[in-house]
């Protein structure tokens, strides 16, 4: 059980409790050109925003301030200005563009927005009416970074706001739909480093964080601001952090935990020098020296197929740390770490959750058969204003969407999305089962199984598939591949060739669009 004061600033409480357990001069972010910001320094320039927030910009307790930017110590800095302010951030997406950042504004009500210099036109053609912009980043004496260096360095007394005042509105659009808000506490911000960051992670002040999700997801805010800061570590934050930046920056600032999804995870493989000869297959290898330095990798975001966790471990003796996250929920709650990781199932409840399978009643359903994802915890989904509330929240548990088996040792395997099972003929297919068949075919970078209606079957699978550069387009040998690892019924009926696989800005993968007629 996690016990908060009733009063608590989130702000204060990552940033300056941290430097002053660990020390002002400790690095807190770093960044691709070797700047360091020391806790000393993120100290006097977050409060610093703080007071042109208050003072200068006229932000109130309450009000919502959204922050919009690439991966930065500022955006991180702004962040945490607004948490010190009292104010609820509103991360968004740096690809959310002007109809996403209008209904975005009009469903949060925000007010005041930060945003990188870089990113303000789709901002500025939103035309959110009343929203005050301050860019940072840009020129004038109006931008922020202006704003901040006229400023005397002048400590900022954190508003006393109460453990559960919103601190943050975090949007999710899942893969479609209108988006969603979801509010969190400043007491939900450090339950999700005390759960996951605490038992899972069991980082300290020495690590070095990196990764690929924006801040303007809570799977980035959390794992590359929130947890570090929390155990007094530094953070890598990285502009640009695909698969091919990714890499050499591990080496080269010595990042020991790394959040990324699959997707990447497969990326970095291809990316790899390939494997010393006299390496025997039996003993998994020692990290190539690119690697060395990492101590733990994150997968989440979707779900990583045991063929990928395999071949990451193969190649550079490192387990992959799965887990299951949800922006209702702020972060991961079921995973596994050390010898109690087990490949092809995300994990079991992180100690402070619970969670279970039931049916569409909400009663569990009996070990090893499929049901939906139930979970209970420090932090609940709560929607601003929208119905949909009533389906996510059934009987006080989050019913997070997802189709879940629980095996009798109490780990739980990944089966599909709820609304992405099969039913083909009768048959109840999961897209992802078949999926891991395919990727276990050497030539096969991405896939995606969907069902596309049909007359006679009801649903017909069909796999849509990215191919290695340089692999021959078979659709019958990878048929005939599939065919031998699993019943008959459930090999893809058609399958489909495509560069990449349609994404979310988070890097979610876009079912719905595959079912579309007429794609590939
Ligand atoms: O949406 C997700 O998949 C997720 C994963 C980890 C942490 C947070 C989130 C939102």
């Amino acid at each position: 059980e996690l016990h908060y004061p009733d009063r608590l600033n989130c702000g204060t409480e990552l940033l300056d409790r941290s430097a002053r357990r660990h020390g002002t001069d400790r690095p807190a972010f770093r960044t691709a050109d070797g700047a360091v910001w020391t806790y000393g320094r993120l100290q006097e320039q977050v409060d610093r925003i703080a007071h042109v927030l208050t003072d200068e910009l006229g932000v109130v307790p309450g009000n919502r301030v959204l922050l919009r930017g690439a991966t930065t110590p500022w955006l991180a800095a702004c962040w945490l200005a607004v948490m010190k302010a009292g104010g609820v951030a509103v991360t968004v997406l740096a690809q959310q563009r002007t109809q996403e950042l209008a209904t975005i504004c009009e469903i949060a009500q925000v007010s005041h927005a930060l945003c990188d210099a870089r990113a303000v036109d789709d901002l500025t053609k939103a035309g959110v009416p009343g929203l005050a912009v301050t860019t940072y980043g840009g020129e004038g004496p109006d931008d922020l970074v202006a704003r901040v260096a006229a400023r005397p360095p002048a400590a900022y007394d954190a508003v006393d706001t109460a453990a559960d005042d919103v601190a943050l509105i975090a949007f999710t659009s899942g893969t479609t739909g209108r988006p969603k808000g979801c509010m969190h506490f400043h007491r939900d911000v450090l339950a999700i480093a005390d759960t996951f960051a605490r038992h899972v992670l069991k980082a300290g002040p020495d690590d070095v964080f990196a990764g690929s999700p924006p801040l303007g997801f809570t799977f980035g805010l959390g794992g590359l601001v929130i947890f570090p800061l929390r155990v007094g570590a530094s953070s890598l934050l990285l502009e640009q952090a695909g698969p091919r930046q990714l890499l050499p920056a591990i080496a080269e600032h010595g990042v020991s935990v790394l959040f990324t999804a699959p997707t990447a995870y497969r990326a970095m493989l291809d990316e790899l020098p390939a494997p010393a000869s006299d390496e025997s297959p039996e003993q998994p290898p020692a990290p190539p020296p690119a690697l060395a330095s990492l101590r733990r990798c994150v997968s989440a975001g979707e779900n990583l197929p045991a063929a990928t966790w395999q071949a990451w471990y193969a190649r550079t003796g490192l387990r992959i740390i799965n887990g299951i996250g949800a922006t209702e929920l702020l972060h991961i709650f079921i995973s596994a770490a050390d010898e109690a990781i087990r490949p092809g199932t995300t994990g079991l409840p992180v100690p402070g959750w619970h969670a279970r399978v039931v049916d569409e009643a909400g009663v569990p359903v009996p070990d090893g058969e499929p049901g939906l994802l139930a979970v209970r915890g420090p932090v609940g989904c709560r929607y601003l204003a929208d119905p949909r509330q009533r389906e996510y929240v059934r009987h006080g548990w989050n019913v997070t969407g997802d189709t879940y088996i629980r095996d009798s040792d109490g780990y739980f395997r990944y089966v599909a999305r709820a609304d992405d099972m099969i039913i083909s003929a009768g048959f109840n297919i999961a897209g992802p089962e078949v999926e891991e068949a395919l990727l276990r075919h050497p030539d096969v970078v991405e896939t995606a199984v969907v069902g596309r209606p049909d007359e006679r079957r009801g649903q017909v699978v069909v796999a849509y598939v990215v191919l290695r550069a340089g692999a021959v387009a078979d659709a019958e040998r990878l048929r005939e591949f599939v065919k031998a690892e699993l019943v008959p019924y459930k090999c893809p009926r058609e399958l489909v060739f495509l560069q990449a696989l349609p994404r979310t800005a988070t890097g979610k993968l876009q079912r719905f669009r595959l079912r579309e007629p007429g794609l590939g």
